[in-house]
């Protein structure tokens, strides 16, 4: 479709990538199926029609805001194939094809020096834990120097380290260790903004005609403007407020879509692409694998920001989203970034150290050769699957993975809605999904990180505090995690099977998020109690306490007084307890990455499902190519005991939450990983 107008049919719009995938989110925001547009009446309908039809819920210019979109990323947009050797249809798979990623909060992982911030060599002090537990590939959240208005997600030297958390000789101490065991080590890219304290923006502030004015989205005032008028259009930051601050001393706005410290980058200007592309080779010669790279989809804003549409912007919670959440240029930017900061050039020095390699039984050989490209895998909130293809083919020469943040909520729930997530819509989400994708596709596979509560205590509520139902439930996220096809990416504390806190009061949060969503509700008159009880289902916090290593106060994180104090003392919940319990989460997640190492089927085999309608039983093979053989792994999904479905292979079990046998019916969230008998 090269032209969308008022005469083209819904049909038309939902086979465009990015129509469909909007069409598909404002369903799932509205709690509709999609079946509904694939109905031949509405299917048929013109784009005038729905627009007329939708006006009372998605109000009069939602249809032509759709079509803007739509029309930047046409079919010309379509790259040539990538010749890097680091598309996923090559020859050999990609390394992180197979790989169990570990993300790392460096601030509650470990803390070496008492001063209660967790640090660099605290993180290297536990390597061994990461290696045992089989981790591929360790990834850093933010570690360069930063004020922590968004604890590092606002970097204000891209080439230093936080001063709490170490130099940069303890970074290259910890490459280098993760690498000798193993493991290779990627950090988080900031670049879709800055700190307000990085010599860019004081440049840019200082004289906002000189060469760094470019480098951000400066906007003059209306005549007489002292700050107290509009600003220049009408998009909200997502931590509250509207996304742009007044900075008097250059009499301009600036743009931050993040905290007022978070100013955003000018994409736009050839010479931030340049600077960008430049940390990163700074950093792969230091020895680094890859960057995971924060909100990369936003980097691209629509020229001219104008206002975002008001119905988009109310029923996603962001005026202004559909003008930089998938820009016109993101592509362009993304490929070129990829060949000029991540792929290394002919006769570029080795790096100080590479990962060795693992073989299938987990011992250590020699050192691999480097990568002829760094990974980088897109943080990329609010891209629906198709999106995510474009964004992550392996054809398309922009990212390698991107994380889908669609399975994380249940239909027409956001963040802050206090409800119990349905396991049926996490088993549909995944369905839906590999059922659209091909070779050249891959799936970043997560349930938790830095910016979500638990999914333990999503799912189970205050009964995550059963350790009967707290331990069957982790296994089997689990076992989904680590085995459907998909790279897993864990996040400290799942190994453990980490639960939400029980906050008490907002002096137990530190996140910038909370802290400003509370003043808000505060300031428009809710009781500190409905306040702090509307941001805790939410709450970041939650997912950033310290990491628990040891049972008692300090849970071995720091023998000072931790920066952020987790509140979760339940007693068989540390790694220390789990260490010593053959039956414990931390166990069953060492031998199932143990056994996805031994077996390829498991990470590059076939995918079938079985019972694809049930809502209790989640069930799959994984068959292997040639010779090998085919896996059978099964997970009921509920709180009950269920039936298993009739006709399902035999097989052996090789690793369950329960035992070795597989009855008739299977205990509440249990799971089993079979090896399937041969004939028939
Ligand atoms: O918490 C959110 C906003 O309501 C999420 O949408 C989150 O901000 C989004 O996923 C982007 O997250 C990343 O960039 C942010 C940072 O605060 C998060 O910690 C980071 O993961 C800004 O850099």
């Amino acid at each position: 479709m090269t032209h969308v107008e008022a005469r083209t049919r819904l049909k038309e719009i939902y086979g465009h990538p990015v129509g469909r995938d909007a069409i598909d989110k404002v369903l799932l925001q509205l709690g509709r199926s999609s079946r509904w547009v694939r109905n031949p009446v509405v299917a048929n309908l013109r784009l005038d029609t729905v627009a007329r039809l939708a006006r009372p819920v998605l109000g009069e210019a939602f249809a032509q805001s759709l079509v803007t979109v739509l029309a930047d990323h046409g079919p010309d947009d379509d790259p040539t194939p990538d010749p890097a050797p680091s598309g996923h249809g090559a020859a050999q798979p990609p390394w992180w094809r197979r790989a169990v990623f570990y993300q790392v909060y460096p601030r509650s992982f470990a803390d070496s020096d008492g001063d209660g911030i967790g640090d660099l060599r605290g993180v290297t002090s536990r390597l061994d834990h990461l290696a045992d537990l089989g981790v591929d590939c360790v990834w850093l959240s933010p570690i360069f120097d930063s004020p922590n208005e968004d604890m590092g997600y606002d970097v204000r030297d891209y080439r230093a380290i936080m001063a709490e958390m170490g130099t940069l000789a303890d970074l290259d101490a910890l490459i280098a260790g993760a690498h000798e065991r193993g493991m290779r080590i990627i950090l988080d890219l900031v670049v879709n903004h800055t700190s307000a304290e990085h010599p860019w923006f004081r440049a840019a502030i200082a004289d906002p005609d000189g060469p760094y004015g470019d480098y951000y989205h400066l906007r003059p005032g209306a005549p007489g403007e002292d700050g107290s008028g509009p600003p220049p259009n009408n998009w909200a930051s997502f931590f509250g407020g509207s996304a742009w601050r007044w900075i008097p001393q250059a009499q301009r706005w600036a743009l931050h879509l993040f905290a007022p410290g978070q100013m955003d980058l000018n994409w736009d200007n050839p010479r931030v692409r340049a600077e960008v592309a430049e940390i990163v080779r700074w950093w792969r010669a230091r020895g680094v694998d890859g960057f995971r790279l924060d909100v990369i989809n936003y980097i691209s804003k629509r020229g001219g920001l104008p206002d975002g549409n008001e119905a988009i912007g109310a029923l996603m919670g962001f005026p202004g989203i559909e003008h930089y959440f998938f820009g016109p240029r993101l592509h362009s930017y993304l490929r070129e970034l990829r060949t000029a900061g991540f792929t290394r050039s002919p006769g570029e020095p080795a790096p100080p150290s590479t990962v060795r390699t693992r073989r299938p039984d987990g011992t250590l050989g020699d050192p691999a050769p480097p990568d002829p490209v760094a990974i980088m895998v897109g943080e990329t909130p609010g891209v629906g699957v198709e999106m995510s293809r474009l964004l992550s083919g392996s054809r398309r020469g922009e990212l390698d993975l991107v994380f889908n943040f669609d399975v994380l909520e249940g239909p027409g729930k956001v963040r802050w809605d206090d409800y119990r997530y349905d396991l049926s819509y996490l088993k549909r989400f995944y369905l839906g999904y590999l059922a659209r994708v091909g070779p050249d596709d891959a799936l970043a596979l997560f349930f938790d990180n830095h910016d979500n509560p638990r999914m333990l205590s999503k799912v189970l509520g205050a009964r995550a505090g059963d350790p009967v139902l707290r331990t069957a439930l982790a296994k089997a996220l689990a076992t989904i995690q680590l085995t459907l096809p998909g790279t897993p990416f864990l996040f400290q504390g799942q190994e453990i099977a980490a639960v939400d806190q029980d906050f008490t009061s907002v002096a137990d949060l530190r996140d910038v998020e909370s802290l400003n969503r509370f003043a808000e509700l505060r300031a428009e008159g809710s009781t500190e109690a409905d306040a702090l009880a509307r941001i805790l289902p939410g709450a970041r916090d939650h997912a950033r306490v310290p990491m628990r290593w040891e049972p008692g106060p300090s849970t071995g994180f720091s023998t000072g007084t931790p920066w952020q104090a987790g509140r979760e003392d339940s007693t068989g919940f540390t790694v220390a307890e789990q260490a010593a319990d053959p039956g414990s989460v931390l166990n069953f997640h060492r031998d199932l990455i143990g056994l996805r190492r031994a077996e390829p089927a498991l990470t590059d085999g076939g995918f079938r499902a079985l019972a694809s309608r049930s809502r209790t039983y989640f069930g799959w093979l994984r068959t292997a190519p040639g010779s090998g053989s085919d896996w059978l792994i099964e997970v009921n999904l509920t709180d009950r005991t269920i039936r298993r479905p009739r006709a399902l292979p035999r097989a052996q079990v090789v690793l369950g939450s329960t035992g070795m046998e597989r009855s008739a019916t299977m205990a509440p969230y249990e799971c089993v990983i079979s090896r399937v008998s041969p004939g028939p």
